[in-house]
């Protein structure tokens, strides 16, 4: 079992996908994934192919390709049956996950996420307050104004399976701090 630290950090990720009411459907992805596209204004054919991938992402890795929606309940169980099942292949997991994302998040394939992509992705799913996602994006420490991809990644891994409160956490920091 996980512990209490990380059941509750499970519920804040879940939160901050976008679900509402405890509550994720496929209409909120799509909603987000229509803002993620209007703010980088991309055309229809790149809106098609980056919401493809987007598509894939969301039913592989959140809703694991069950049909319709998932509650709290639901996320978290899923989370705790993989991580009570083998620990280390979850966190693996997470770091594909996060790692598949994070690609599809950095539009212009340099390996680096700057300010640019990291707001639109986070005000896309319902974080819209700029100077808390901007605080946010400067607690990576960003050089000449970019996080790798990597460091975003394992920051994710952190935050996603690490059971020790005593380990510094800047996601969960900052969605305390109202991301
Ligand atoms: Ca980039």
């Amino acid at each position: 079992m996980a512990n209490d630290y990380l059941l509750n950090k499970w519920k804040t990720w879940f939160k901050a996908l976008g679900a509402k009411d405890g509550v994720l459907t496929r209409q909120d992805v799509s909603e987000e994934e229509n803002k993620f596209a209007h703010l980088h204004h991309f055309g229809e054919e790149k809106k098609k192919d980056i919401t493809g991938k987007l598509d894939k992402w969301w039913d592989e890795f959140i809703f694991r390709k069950r049909p319709g929606l998932i509650t709290e309940q639901d996320f978290v169980e899923m989370q705790q049956a993989d991580y009570k099942a083998y620990k280390g292949k979850y966190a693996k997991w997470i770091e594909t996950s996060s790692k598949t994302i994070f690609d599809i998040l950095d539009i212009n394939h340099d390996g680096m996420i700057n300010e640019e992509e990291f707001l639109i992705a986070f005000r896309s799913s319902g974080h819209e307050n700029v100077q808390l996602d901007k605080d946010f994006f400067n607690s990576y420490q960003p050089d000449n104004g970019k996080v790798p991809v990597k460091k975003m990644v394992d920051t994710w891994v952190t935050f996603v399976t690490c059971e020790d409160s005593s380990q510094k956490d800047i996601i969960k920091e900052a969605f305390e701090a109202g991301v």
